[in-house]
């Protein structure tokens, strides 16, 4: 639009007056911000950031002596990116991410809300989570689901702190006036026997005949640790992706699409020294380092990341992964994918190799 000639209308006192009343009017002629509006490519408020383990580990070890549980039911410390606005609790436009820490004995009463929650367990064994009448025991680097208006309540048996990253879309729930939230009448919902049931039948290619369920999200609510990264070893070499290394999706085995409605996850591996190919996305990205270390480059600048350090990348921008220790780096990951495809708004591409 930019070689368009701009009309500039009247002119002196006249000109004010009508610029004036247009706005008094709560009008604004277009021509004055078109370019702005329709930029050629993305250009997201937030901004490529880390956050170091070593950094946000205290202090979230030092919530739990400050704060109660009955003071604060959920216990965590949000991740806000330096280019949003700190109420919209955002790391990117569309994703929140968050750490959260329950000690022995603790609940996090039951309550639901239609933004959809994956966590990523960093510490602590033996900690469990209900979601929608199933009890599920977390071990680190298990992926649970938290899908839309599902109950939901976490409590810790075990014997040390469980800390976990909670990743919601309460940003794009927000943006477009989606928020329900509602409080379960007791501190933990019903929940049936069998812990882990979701992931006995479905997560092992079965689905009980009859069964009617909602594919907008997967059946399964945990995802564990040992079964992913063993399914990572298990990956031929030639499933390499050139941007990504070896990298599996947590998927919804009902439909094969993503965990959430609005989030994808995955887990990748990537062996020591390689530099990978840049990539962009017009979805936005949160990275976690799990094991080894590397060096995220966003848009230019150089991130070296350890276990658990949390990363964002940017709409749009390019990035490109490099394992920098000499074991494997593996990454856990979330994305706004699944938001951008429904819109019919996803595209990606990569730079031709030189
Ligand atoms: O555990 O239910 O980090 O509702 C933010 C909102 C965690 C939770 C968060 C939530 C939760």
């Amino acid at each position: 639009m930019s070689s368009m000639a701009k009309p500039t209308g009247p002119s002196g006192d006249e000109s004010k007056h009508y610029f004036d009343r247009v706005r008094d009017l709560q009008m604004r002629p277009l021509w004055q911000v078109i370019d702005d509006l329709m930029p050629a490519h993305p250009v997201p408020k937030e901004k490529p950031f880390q956050w170091k383990w070593k950094e946000i580990r205290p202090l979230v070890h030092q919530a739990a002596e400050i704060v109660s549980i009955e003071e604060a039911p959920r216990r965590v410390l949000m991740l806000l990116n330096p280019g949003l606005p700190r109420e919209q609790a955002a790391s990117t436009q569309t994703l929140y991410a968050g750490i959260q820490i329950l000690l022995p004995g603790e609940i996090a009463p039951a309550h639901r809300h239609t933004p959809n929650a994956l966590r990523f367990v960093m510490e602590g064994t033996g900690a469990f989570t209900n979601v929608a009448g199933e009890k599920t025991i977390l071990g680190p680097g298990d992926v649970v689901t938290t899908p839309t208006w599902t109950w939901h309540d976490h409590g810790n048996d075990a014997n040390g702190p469980v800390v976990w990253l909670d990743a919601l879309d309460i940003p794009l729930v927000n943006a477009v006036s989606g928020m329900f939230y509602e409080d379960f009448p007791a501190k933990h919902q019903p929940v049936s026997d069998a812990s882990n049931s979701s992931q006995k039948t479905y997560g092992r290619g079965l689905r009980p005949v009859g069964e009617h369920r909602s594919t907008a999200y997967s059946p399964i609510l945990n995802y564990p640790y040992a079964t992913t990264k063993a399914a990572l070893e298990g990956l031929p070499s030639s499933a390499h992706h050139p941007s990504e290394g070896r990298i599996l999706e947590y998927v919804n085995p009902l439909t094969g699409g993503p965990i959430l409605p609005t989030i994808d996850a995955y887990l990748q591996r990537i062996d020591p020294g390689v530099r990978l190919r840049p990539r962009r996305r017009s979805s936005s990205a949160v990275f976690m380092g799990v094991e080894g270390r590397g060096t995220l480059t966003v848009d230019g600048q150089d991130f070296a990341w350890e276990p658990y350090d949390v990363l964002v990348v940017p709409a749009w921008a390019q990035y490109s992964h490099r394992a920098t220790g000499t074991t494997p780096s593996i990454l856990f990951s979330y994305t706004n994918t699944p938001t951008m495809r429904a819109l019919s708004l996803y595209r990606e591409d990569s730079p031709e190799p030189a």
